[in-house]
């Protein structure tokens, strides 16, 4: 049975035998070919790293893991996070089973309904703050020596440590590395991560070759590709609309190492491609996620995608976001309860094929 990324990776992880482990046994997450996808991708082998299907639903619980358990073993009295959603749900539901309080802040009408949902539902205290993510980050930065309380954003060093099982698993799974990685860039926090996991796999002589690392960011939030912080991001994408990434220089250097890119995606792409995974593949993500496969997309309709292995990694569940979904898609109208109402709809939709 799957035991939890610390447990599974214990020796690469900043953890002792007195560390009281806090898990809701995340990672071991699937590796799905995308043969349907790849069609649209010429000489591509596509795989995807689906996250979404972590406890809290987003790839953020395999860094809770490893800061909740350090928070404990440090004697917390609470922790707290800035948050677009998906680090406020997995901070919410880790901390409320080490039995921490835990306060998450949030930029006010800036997080997917589902988000707000399970960090509510597993008692945060919620702060919705008049301002950006960029702006609740800055505040809890300030505020954590004087309030006391234990910092789990990806700047606490525990939480980028337990993201780097992913690219962990991702050898382990196809046996080597892939050519290449792709993988959206809010916070930089995971290219950063994930690089980091590549490295020591190299070192410790488990791969040979290190993958080219991709980075997609919204294009009305691409600090790092315009080279200058945004100071208003505005994206469909509420997950990454960060305008100031915390891990900055971690993501630079990644890209400079691997031999890689970051590069942006503009809204009608993420939802294009969101729509293409939950449609030709079955794989259900949140817009941020889809910017590695827009990102693909976008390259090989350019002619600038290189042949090879490539993973993308899907960073949340599409559940999380149902507004994103309805934006396009209608809800049905009732029928009546006839069988002669179906065949109706059956037909006009067979022959509309
Ligand atoms: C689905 O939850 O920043 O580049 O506060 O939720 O490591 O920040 C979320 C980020 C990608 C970007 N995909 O990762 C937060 C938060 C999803 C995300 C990212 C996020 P980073």
């Amino acid at each position: 049975m799957w035991r939890g990324v610390i447990e599974e990776y214990r020796a690469h992880l900043p953890v002792t035998a007195r560390t009281p482990v806090v898990t809701l046994l995340e990672g071991g997450t699937p590796l799905v070919r995308a043969d349907r996808l790849a069609r649209h991708l010429p000489d591509v082998a596509l795989w995807l790293k689906y996250e979404g299907v972590n406890p809290t639903g987003s790839f953020k619980d395999r860094g809770m893991t490893v800061a909740i358990s350090k928070a404990l073993e440090d004697r917390s009295r609470a922790v707290v996070c800035a948050s677009t959603g998906n680090t406020a749900a997995s901070a919410a539901a880790y901390a409320a089973r080490a039995g921490l309080p835990c306060f998450v802040v949030v930029p006010a009408g800036g997080v997917a309904l589902g988000k707000m949902v399970q960090a509510l539902a597993h008692g945060a205290r919620v702060v919705a703050v008049r301002g950006s993510f960029d702006d609740a980050l800055r505040i809890v930065r300030e505020g954590v020596p004087r309030l006391q309380l234990t910092l789990v954003n990806s700047i606490n060093p525990y939480r980028l440590e337990g993201q780097k099982t992913g690219a962990f698993e991702i050898c382990d799974a196809l046996g080597g590395a892939p050519d290449a990685v792709a993988i959206p860039v809010g916070n930089a926090g995971n290219i950063t991560a994930y690089w980091r996991g590549f490295t020591e796999y190299h070192c410790a002589g488990v791969i040979d070759e290190r993958p080219r690392m991709w980075g997609f960011q919204a294009a009305g939030a691409a600090p790092l590709v315009l080279g200058h912080p945004v100071a208003h991001p505005d994206t469909i994408a509420s997950a990454i609309r960060i305008g100031r990434p915390a891990s900055w220089e971690g993501a630079e250097t990644a890209v400079r190492e691997s031999g890689g890119a970051i590069e942006a995606v503009s809204d009608a792409e993420l939802l294009a491609a969101q729509a293409l995974l939950a449609r030709e593949e079955g794989v259900f993500v949140e817009p941020s996620s889809a910017a590695p496969v827009a990102g693909l997309l976008k390259r090989a309709r350019e002619g600038r995608l290189a042949p090879g292995l490539v993973v993308c990694v899907l960073t949340g569940q599409g559940l999380k976001d149902p507004d994103a979904v309805l934006r396009t898609e209608r809800q049905p109208e009732p029928v009546p309860a006839t069988m002669e109402a179906l065949a109706h709809l059956v037909d006009a939709a067979l022959v509309a094929r």
